[in-house]
């Protein structure tokens, strides 16, 4: 295994509540480095290109909204296989299908509103990275 980078965002659900601080230390306690982390208000363009992916999806317009509803932290993560780390440790999409003890079971208000984005593939990790971070924010 090789120490690689993933793209998190604790979502507005999270911040609301004030559990940025909550979640960054089940990421930190899975073996994950915060390496750039910022707060910030997403743009409905933003949210729209970040999820461009779902953009046919019939949950795509309220998860746009759901994501300009409030600020996000974004973060780089860097570990041991820093996607799988990542995606380990928040759980399932459906908090009801999460496991004991990851961040969406423990946190998670719905299947939209699931406290955390993680990217699902180290070449999708380095797109998401640049969408929203200059290579000098990143100090490993
Ligand atoms: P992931 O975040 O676990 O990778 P994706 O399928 O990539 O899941 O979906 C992106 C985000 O879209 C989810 O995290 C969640 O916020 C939202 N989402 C996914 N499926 C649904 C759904 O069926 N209804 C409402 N929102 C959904
Ligand atoms: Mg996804």
């Amino acid at each position: 295994m090789a120490v690689t980078r993933t793209f998190s965002i604790i979502k507005p659900d999270a911040t609301r509540r004030n559990l940025t601080g909550a979640i960054t230390k089940m990421l930190e306690d899975a073996g994950l480095r915060v390496v750039a982390s910022k707060r910030i208000q997403m743009t409905k363009e933003q949210a729209e290109g970040f999820y461009a992916v779902h953009a046919e999806r019939p949950f795509f317009n309220d998860l746009v909204s759901f994501m300009i509803s409030g600020p996000v932290v974004v973060q780089v993560l860097e570990g041991e296989d820093a996607v799988k780390a990542n995606r380990d440790v928040m759980g399932a999409t459906n908090p009801a299908d999460a496991a004991e003890g990851t961040i969406r079971k423990t946190f998670a208000e719905s299947i939209e509103a699931n406290s955390a984005h993680g990217s699902d593939s180290d070449e999708n990790a380095a797109i998401e990275i640049a969408y929203f971070f200059k290579p000098e924010e990143i100090v490993g």
